[in-house]
């Protein structure tokens, strides 16, 4: 077997049993799509991902792309680009894209579920593939012109990158320097170098690549909102049948050697530097640059979190299978007998402890993008959560953080505990769980560190949208604790999220109460930034522990319905990994409010000199 271990069975009762696809699939929204045809959909993804997709995951990571300085292009193993044309033919990119490009009507939580797939089986390969996206995000924001440019970047499969960040502007996009010189026949000149762009080269995957850059016309004015987008092709081509032509100015003029996705060529890229102008133009004809980029980083952070995600379930479920044939000592009650016969780990309470927090954030975070997911249509936020088509778009808003940043922070320190239920044996090269750790790395840091991410979702996603998403999230949590028909094998379980949602509320009443005192003094908002990062992850405790509660509702009755053996244990492990999340992880919530109602914020009056 290869190092990919799908989980199947729960990504159908997240689907199915709690997001209530077939429910939705009955409002014909999405024709005539079926749940018989998911759940073909689903499985077929998933031989895939398991069988030929994740089979180079360490020959890709030991065989790194390779830079050629002088042609300023990329080599990349044979056996991943194998890869991505197989994925690539299976068409699984239509799923959700506008149909004016050739997609395929389908919930977006269906798209995301296999996604999870390949980004577990081979994440570097889905980076690659990003150009249907790409496309679909044009031809919502071009002019009709670029618009018939994404359905040829579709019928012709070109390749695509997001190009912001440059080497004085990471976190900061609004300090890029790369500049638009506007030409007489209204295309563009960029000049400038970026850094750290993924995919900007793919050797010859694609005939093609639409570079989306944000550059800042002569003039403009200063921060992110001065930026504009831009298409900037690989190669200049025949506008009406996309044929190409000449290069245009755009080169690739580096390669960086990572910790991690070593496999995912992240370049430097220069434009106009080389005698050739960068010729770009300017996306929807307007100059809405960070906002139209935006759309793109949505999907990108979604991507991410749930690259994240997927990755910490496999090294789980590789640890289980390890921890289930390892012998090593003796049951605990019989510690002290030198004769005791010799047990699995799985025996071990420490063992269990760590393999079932891997479970519960595994699967918890599954919930937590599947069910944002679900509220990125608006007929499907109607039937999970009564949200309507302004309260789902906030809600997806308001969780994308927590998908991207409590996602990622949590699945590299979750991954940890699969790699130790390995012993000395999950540091060798032998087993994956080293690659998902040095692989999972990047993701806390791209498409926004956890600072950014924290910042995000406390001035934006909760101050500036008035707690309205935060207070839809905490009703559905309030509905659900008062739920007249709640089993009573789960009070205990209820009381702990109850104390965690209160516990929530009062850290919250601290930011907000930093956030008005720094009406009078700026220095307040240190506070703020001293803590956000913290009350992100207790927020994404109280989520992770909602849904894995639900869950264990829907398992509980489910159980009462006598399910096959196969399906009594998963719902059994549904009823208590949300118990034990409930009783180990959401006690910790109160720590940090009570640490946020007392920040001690003295360490910004520290001098340099003393750190
Ligand atoms: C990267 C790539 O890291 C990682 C790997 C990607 C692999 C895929 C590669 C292929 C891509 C091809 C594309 C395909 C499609 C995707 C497929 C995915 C596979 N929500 O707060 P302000 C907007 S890329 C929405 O004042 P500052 C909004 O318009 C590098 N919009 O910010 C706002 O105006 P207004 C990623 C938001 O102080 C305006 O920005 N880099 C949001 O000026 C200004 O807002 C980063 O992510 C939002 N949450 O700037 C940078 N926030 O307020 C991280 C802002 O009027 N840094 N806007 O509505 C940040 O996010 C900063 O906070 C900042 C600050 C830059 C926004
Ligand atoms: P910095 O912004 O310098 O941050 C350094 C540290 O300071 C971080 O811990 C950060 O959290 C903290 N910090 C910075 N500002 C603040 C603040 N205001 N408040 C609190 N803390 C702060 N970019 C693209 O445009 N396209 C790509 O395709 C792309 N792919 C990438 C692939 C890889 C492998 C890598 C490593 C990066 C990629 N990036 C890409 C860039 C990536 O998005 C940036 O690295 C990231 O946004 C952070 O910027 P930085 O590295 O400059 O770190």
């Amino acid at each position: 077997m290869g190092h990919y271990r799908s989980n199947v069975r729960d990504l159908e009762f997240n689907l199915f049993e709690s997001l209530h696809l077939d429910a939705v699939l009955a409002t014909g929204a999405y024709g005539d799509l079926d749940g018989d045809t998911v759940r073909e959909i689903v499985a077929e993804a998933s031989r895939l991902a398991e069988g030929p997709i994740a089979d180079p995951f360490a020959e890709a990571d030991r065989n790194p792309p390779v830079f050629n300085p002088e042609t300023h292009s990329v080599e990349l193993p044979a056996g991943l680009k194998k890869v991505i044309k197989t994925w690539h033919e299976a068409e699984y990119f239509r799923i959700g894209l506008a149909p004016a490009i050739g997609g395929e009507p389908a919930p977006s939580m269906l798209g995301w579920a296999i996604k999870e797939l390949i980004l577990g089986a081979q994440p570097t390969a889905y980076m690659y593939l990003a150009g249907p996206k790409a496309a679909d995000i044009v031809h919502g924001i071009g002019n009709d012109l670029q618009k018939h440019w994404a359905n040829l970047a579709i019928e012709r499969n070109w390749g695509a990158t997001m190009v912001l960040t440059e080497p004085d502007a990471g976190s900061d996009v609004g300090a890029g320097r790369t500049k638009a010189v506007e030409q007489p026949d209204g295309t563009w000149h960029i000049e400038g170098v970026k850094r750290f762009i993924t995919s900007a080269d793919s050797d010859d995957l694609f005939e093609n690549i639409l570079h989306m850059v944000l550059a800042r016309p002569e003039g403009a004015g200063p921060g992110t909102k001065g930026l504009s987008l831009f298409l900037v092709p690989k190669f200049h081509f025949d506008h009406s049948t996309g044929v190409p032509g000449e290069r245009n100015g755009v080169f690739v003029t580096n390669v960086e050697h990572k910790m991690g996705i070593k496999a995912s060529a992240t370049c430097e890229l220069t434009f106009g530097q080389h005698g050739t102008p960068a010729v770009g133009w300017l996306v929807g004809d307007v100059h809405n640059g960070i906002a139209q980029m935006f759309r793109v980083i949505e999907e990108a952070r979604m991507m991410v979190g749930t690259k994240a995600i997927s990755t910490l379930s496999t090294g789980y479920l590789n640890a289980l299978d390890y921890a289930k044939q390892r012998e090593q000592g003796s049951d605990m009650t019989e510690m002290t007998k030198k004769d005791a016969p010799r047990v699995p780990i799985t025996r071990h309470p420490d063992v269990r402890r760590s393999l079932m927090l891997q479970k519960a954030y595994a699967e918890g975070l599954r919930a937590v993008y599947l069910y944002t997911a679900a509220h990125q249509d608006d007929a499907v936020a109607q039937i999970v959560s009564g949200a309507d088509a302004d309260m789902a778009a906030r809600v997806n808003d308001f969780l994308l953080p927590i998908v991207k940043g409590v996602g990622s922070e949590r699945a590299y320190q979750l991954l940890s505990e699969s790699l130790q239920v390995l012993g000395g044996s999950g540091f060798l090269q032998d087993y994956p769980i080293e690659q998902y750790i040095r692989d999972s790395k990047i993701d806390s840091l791209y498409e926004g560190t956890t600072a950014i991410q924290s910042q995000d979702f406390f001035f934006r996603k909760i101050a500036r949208d008035q707690g309205k998403a935060l207070s839809h999230i905490a009703g559905q949590i309030t509905a659900f604790l008062d739920d007249p028909e709640a089993s009573p094998s789960l009070v205990v379980s209820r009381d702990h999220l109850r104390v965690a949602l209160n516990d929530v509320q009062a850290a919250l009443a601290s930011m907000f109460g930093h956030l008005m005192g720094a009406k009078e003094d700026p220095k307040a908002l240190y506070k703020i930034g001293l803590g956000s990062v913290r009350l992100l992850m207790a927020v994404g405790d109280l989520i992770i522990g909602w849904q894995l509660l639900r869950h264990a509702e829907i398992a509980l009755k489910a159980l009462d319905g006598e399910p096959d053996a196969k399906d009594r244990a998963f719902y059994q492990g549904k009823v208590a990994s949300a118990k034990f999340f409930a009783a180990n992880v959401l006690p910790v919530v109160a720590v940090t409010s009570s640490v946020l109602a007392n920040i001690d914020d003295s360490i910004m009056d520290l001098d340099e000199a003393a750190f």
